[in-house]
């Protein structure tokens, strides 16, 4: 299926970089590009080469997107929260390097594939989101993902460039980190750990579509393999939801954890529900979830 000679992957040292990483590396030749800001340099796989560089630096980003015939662009500011304290930094590590890359593919056929986000569709207007649904996205960090995934779409009318973007629900697995600025799986699953209480943000009542990385990977080879994808966008879940009060209770049993789940202040600017429509990807893509949130979890916890 995937025949590409040489890959590069931004944002290789990081969480779903590197998995990808280490899927292609028996593959094809793969580049990985990273400031070992937030990825750490044990994630990257042995056969893959490194170059340590900002994705700010467009120079170092041009070159190598001209040396690969395939990008998966991973590297970004990830965090909601983060967007919102520090809107700048995050405009300007979530903007311009795909913008760099876009322009560096437009001289050299190289395809993009895109880490977009669900954030970009802001609150819920129905349910589930298809990629059609309204964008009001409700930080910078979705704004930014949403104008990220656009500039694909405008750059594959004009350009031609072969991209495709995959808006990601909620990403979970193996390497996710943990701390205040990560996904809620990762922040419970040190507190189900260490025995803390699972801090429930609000009532709980709120949904997600929380997607395990094996899965997110392998949209990612789809998505490069499949010639009609490009200049599309595609919503990347399970199609299912849970609250997040029964994520922490599955946390905590798949754990074997005793720690309490306590209630706290809800997040100002939360979205309330979301849940993926894949419709489209599985029809165009072929792609199908392995795992549902309870199967995912027990693997990667349990
Ligand atoms: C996640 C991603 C974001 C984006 C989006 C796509 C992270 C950090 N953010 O945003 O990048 O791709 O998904 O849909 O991965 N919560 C608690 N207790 C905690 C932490 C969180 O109850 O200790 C709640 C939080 O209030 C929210 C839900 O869990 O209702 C999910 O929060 P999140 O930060 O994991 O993810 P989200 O959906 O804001």
């Amino acid at each position: 299926m995937f025949d590409f000679d040489h890959a590069l992957i931004t944002g290789g040292a990081g969480f779903i970089g590197s998995h990808l990483g280490d899927r292609l590396v028996d593959d094809c030749a793969v580049t990985v590009y990273d400031d070992l800001s937030t990825g750490s340099r044990e994630n990257i796989p042995d056969d893959a080469a490194f170059i340590h560089a900002d994705v700010r630096d467009d120079e170092p980003l041009r070159d190598a997107v001209r040396a690969a015939d395939v990008v998966f662009h991973e590297a970004a500011q990830v965090s909601v929260q983060r967007s919102v304290d520090n809107p700048e930094t995050s405009h300007a590590v979530n903007i311009d390097p795909l913008l760099t890359i876009l322009e560096a593919a437009r001289d050299t056929d190289t395809r993009v594939v895109f880490a977009s986000s669900a954030a970009i569709y802001g609150h819920l207007r129905s349910l589930p989101i298809d990629e059609s649904h309204p964008k009001t996205p409700t930080s910078p960090y979705g704004l930014e993902k949403l104008t990220a995934d656009h500039y694909c779409r405008l750059y594959h009318e004009r350009y031609g460039v072969d991209a495709v973007a995959l808006r990601y629900f909620n990403a979970y697995g193996p390497r996710q980190q943990g701390g205040v600025y990560s996904g809620v799986i990762g922040i419970f699953r040190d507190q189900a750990r260490a025995g803390n209480d699972l801090t429930v943000e609000g009532d709980g009542t709120q949904t997600r579509d929380f997607v395990h990385i094996d899965d997110i990977v392998e949209a990612n080879l789809l998505a490069a393999a499949t010639e009609e994808a490009a200049g599309e966008a595609f919503n990347i879940g399970t199609g299912d939801s849970i609250t997040i009060r029964e994520l922490a209770e599955t946390i905590r049993d798949v754990t074997d954890s005793d720690a309490e789940i306590v209630h706290v202040d809800s997040r100002p600017g939360d979205i309330d529900h979301s849940k993926a429509n894949i419709s489209k990807a599985r029809d165009v893509l072929g792609f199908e979830p392995t795992y549902d949130v309870a199967a995912g979890l027990d693997a990667y916890l349990g």
